[in-house]
């Protein structure tokens, strides 16, 4: 109990500590500024990032970063707890800083995500849950469209690209996933989904993100599938996100590029939206990144690296980023899931280019380094 007393004090002189050790490295290039004219650099942010409880986190975006992702608390369980469609409905708090903090700080805000199967209020995973479920299509569509009008429209013309709806396909073979908006509404709440959007706030930019994209051929054929049908619908969709998801070995390079490449034939604009490489630890068997695949959810510090498994690490983001820059005409973003390893859904696998301790690991210059092949910088 007596040490535990004093955690506050040791924790602020702890980050004093650290906040003076930052100056060092604000002499040198950031990662914003050198991919400047090319793609914006982003990281999913946490409430104590934003809300003023760990100011070192928020320096750290600020100087590194031109874009932000609510990592939690825009999706759909978080921000609208409650059935109806008042504003008792919605917990909008954490949300309203989020973007409050964007605009304050002038960056390229996103929104993630307006349709997911996932972290849903309580009453509608129930229904998900059920083989038989009681919401009816007139109920579930007026739900989804009052959503996404409400959330949408709250920030308009301060968040600038929505991820509209998450993972709809299926690993393995691929095809849609039988979510509770497919199985209830049938394949055009797709289309409904970004019409409205759009209606909201016609200035945004509309995504379709998912995973394993690159990894998974037949998921990867299933999503320009989706992509066709929105179109041929009238969806306006304006680009794709690649989550990258990735392990140290896989998908290769090349797959990534690939996939960039038929992402951007079609004339989208294509973002890695959730970037994040296991360092260290088995990759899952299907590479089911929302199926448990995360590759080390536990708590607790993440474990340091040895310089070999450091090296490693930078070699596949500099791999990484030599592809995105070479695809910097159709690539307009880069996010990263998460500012340390220590706040990652995959801490225990060391994913991220800063350490526990706020400080760059050698992925962190590798990233800078590959900026390199860009040659001059052009205009965007
Ligand atoms: O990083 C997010 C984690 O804090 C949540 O517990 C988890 C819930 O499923 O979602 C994580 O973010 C996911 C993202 O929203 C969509 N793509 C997969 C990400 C990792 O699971």
């Amino acid at each position: 109990m007596r040490s535990l007393r004093h955690l506050p004090r040791a924790a602020a002189i702890f980050a004093a500590f650290h906040a003076a050790a930052l100056p060092a490295l604000r002499a040198q290039p950031t990662l914003k500024d050198t991919y400047r004219g090319m793609f914006h650099l982003g990281a999913a942010i946490r409430p104590d990032q934003v809300n003023g409880r760990t100011p070192q986190a928020a320096e750290l975006i600020l100087r590194e970063f031109d874009s932000i992702s609510p990592e939690n608390v825009l999706k759909v369980g978080p921000i609208h707890p409650r059935p109806g469609n008042d504003d008792s409905s919605y917990d909008f708090a954490p949300a309203d800083q989020f973007v409050d903090f964007g605009v304050k700080h002038k960056l390229f805000t996103i929104g993630h995500t307006l349709c997911w199967h996932s972290q849903l209020p309580a009453w509608l995973d129930q229904q998900q849950k059920s083989a038989e479920p009681t919401i009816t299509k007139a109920e579930l569509t007026q739900f989804l469209r009052d959503h996404i009008m409400k959330v949408v429209g709250r920030y308009k013309g301060r968040v600038h690209g929505w991820d509209v709806v998450n993972e709809a396909l299926n690993d393995g073979a691929g095809g849609y996933r039988q979510t509770i908006f497919h199985r209830v509404i049938g394949q055009d709440y797709l289309v409904m989904a970004f019409k409205w959007a759009h209606e909201a706030d016609p200035a945004a930019e509309l995504y379709y993100n998912d995973y394993n994209l690159d990894a998974n051929d037949a998921k990867r054929t299933s999503c320009l599938e989706l992509i066709k049908y929105l179109r041929a619908n009238g969806a306006p969709i304006t680009g794709v996100g690649m989550q990258g998801h990735y392990n140290l070995n896989t998908p290769s390079a090349a797959k990534v590029d690939e996939t960039i490449k038929l992402f951007a034939d079609l004339g989208l604009k294509v973002m890695i939206t959730e970037l994040d490489v296991r360092a260290v630890g088995a990759a899952p068997v299907t590479g089911a990144v929302g199926a448990g695949g995360g590759g080390g959810r536990g708590r607790g510090a993440p474990p340091s690296l040895t310089a070999e498994q450091q090296q490693a690490l930078a070699q596949r983001y500099a791999d990484l980023f030599a592809v995105f820059v070479k695809h910097r005409a159709a690539i307009t973003r880069v996010t990263f899931w998460g500012l340390r390893d220590t706040d990652s859904w995959r801490r225990a696998s060391s994913p991220l280019i800063f350490d526990d301790h706020y400080q760059p690991k050698p992925a962190y210059h590798a990233v800078l380094n590959a900026a390199k092949s860009a040659g001059p910088a052009k205009a965007k």
